[in-house]
């Protein structure tokens, strides 16, 4: 069986994927793909991913883009322990939190707030104040409803979404701060960021 994952160690939908395998206990191989180069990404990398993105499953040459339903066909392919809950009240609120997480949470609190604060000014960009100034009370929200949905427990796909696009935010000053309103998300996601698949998967920007 050979099973290959196309994506970046900086990207926080590779992270999603790769913690999909880790917790699955299905190995892997991750071959480094950078959409962000100058010129575009790779022309091999099309052929996998005509919309250019990370990350590309490849099992025994089934090739699978986007990570919703890289991950469901992790958890529904493979042996371990299930990412999924069987009950239809909470299999909805964990497909909920991956929803908002991918409609409001990639924009608002990585592009918005991480990406302007943090990664931007690190290559030598000034922050777009206003961009984040606007972002904030939209990151609050998402915070407040996540803080709200999300039951901890076993885990879930939602917490694969939750904590990378967290991890990122919470490098922005304004993260940090966000988050410690919410004293039992902040707990939780102390509680992620110790499990061996998110210290295997630390982004490079964490340090
Ligand atoms: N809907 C896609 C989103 C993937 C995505 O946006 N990946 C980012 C990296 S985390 C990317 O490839 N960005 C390249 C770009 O925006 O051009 C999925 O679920 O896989």
């Amino acid at each position: 069986m050979s099973l290959a994952l196309y994506g970046a160690t900086y990207s926080v939908y590779t992270r999603i994927a790769r913690l999909a395998l880790i917790e699955k206990g299905v190995a892997f191989d991750l071959h480094e793909v950078d959409v962000f180069r100058p010129g575009g990404p790779p022309p091999e990398h099309v052929l996998r991913h005509p919309f250019g993105r990370i990350p590309v499953l490849d099992h025994d040459g089934f090739r699978l883009y986007e990570t919703g339903a890289i991950a469901r066909y992790i958890d529904e392919g493979f042996p371990g322990p299930g990412l999924q809950p069987q009950d239809p009240k909470a299999r909805a609120r964990m497909n909920q939190i991956v929803s908002i997480m991918d409609a409001y949470g990639f924009r608002i609190l990585v592009w918005d707030v991480f990406v302007e604060r943090v990664s931007g000014p690190r290559q030598g960009r000034a922050p777009d104040e206003a961009k984040i100034a606007s972002a904030l009370p939209q990151a609050d929200r998402i915070l407040r409803e996540i803080d709200r949905l999300h039951e901890s427990g076993s885990l879930t796909l939602a917490d694969l979404w939750m904590a990378p696009m967290l991890a990122l935010f919470r490098l922005a000053p304004e993260g940090a701060d966000a988050l410690g309103h919410f004293p039992r998300l902040a707990a939780w996601f102390d509680a992620f960021q110790a499990r061996p698949s998110a210290k295997a998967t630390r982004s490079p920007v964490e340090g």
